[in-house]
């Protein structure tokens, strides 16, 4: 059995839990919840499997620990031979590839600089980690924000032109730009219903079976 090491409800956890769920790997996966609030991440134990500290982590059987969430999807959409989110010729590899990391790069990352330095993130415990010394991240947190926010009208606009973000079905790159709407929303970055080529998607891809039948949906 693989374990998977994330906390449910995060947005680097659904991205690999949809991955789990497209792939019908439920039964071959066993979940473990790290306390990423008391810096559970931060431990030796964990810094052992993941030296960058942070969740998701897959573990497989003969102890080989995989981490990040790219990595762990290509690895779990190979597994049986037939790749359905990361591309299967050369031109869709790269396609995908390309708007992922501009999806990561433009939202996902800013995001995530905006709720661990723009908010009071993941709390106290995680201080230390989060360069306490730095007098103006507060506001260099909101600008990340402000940052994403201003890039939404992009993939609005490639939106707006076709279905899912890199070709006609749904891919790594759509569910990169999930996790950075999903992760958005909740911490108080607008992402506005004016923007219909992301909303119209959005209910497109919240519906597919793999979306809606991954495990764990809120952060406990
Ligand atoms: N690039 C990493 C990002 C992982 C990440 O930021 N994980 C978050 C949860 S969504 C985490 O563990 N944060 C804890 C921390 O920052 O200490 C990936 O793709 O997996």
């Amino acid at each position: 059995m693989m374990v998977i090491h994330d906390r449910a409800g995060t947005p680097n956890a659904a991205r690999v839990r949809i991955v789990v769920a497209e792939k019908g790997l439920e039964d071959q996966v066993r979940y473990v919840s790290v306390d990423l609030v008391a810096a559970e991440q931060k431990r030796p134990e964990f810094l052992a499997m993941n030296a960058v500290g942070k969740t998701p982590v897959l573990v497989l059987e003969d102890g080989l620990a995989i981490s990040e969430s790219v990595a762990i999807t290509e690895y779990l959409d190979n597994l049986d031979g037939h790749p359905v989110l990361t591309g299967r010729t050369q031109r869709e590899k790269a396609l995908i590839h390309m708007m992922h990391r501009r999806a990561e790069i433009m939202l996902l990352d800013p995001i995530d600089d905006y709720f661990h330095y723009g908010t009071k993130g993941l709390g106290e415990a995680l201080r230390p980690w989060r360069k306490p010394e730095w007098p103006d991240r507060h506001d260099w947190g909101r600008r990340r924000g402000a940052e994403a926010v201003a890039n939404l009208p992009y993939f609005d606009g490639v939106l707006r032109e076709q279905s899912f973000l890199a070709s006609d079905t749904y891919s790594l790159a759509d569910i990169t730009l999930f996790a950075a709407i999903t992760f958005a929303r909740p911490i108080g970055l607008p992402v506005s219903e004016e923007y219909t080529g992301i909303a119209e998607w959005f209910e497109r891809f919240s519906a597919l079976p793999a979306v809606q039948n991954r495990s764990g949906q809120s952060f406990r």
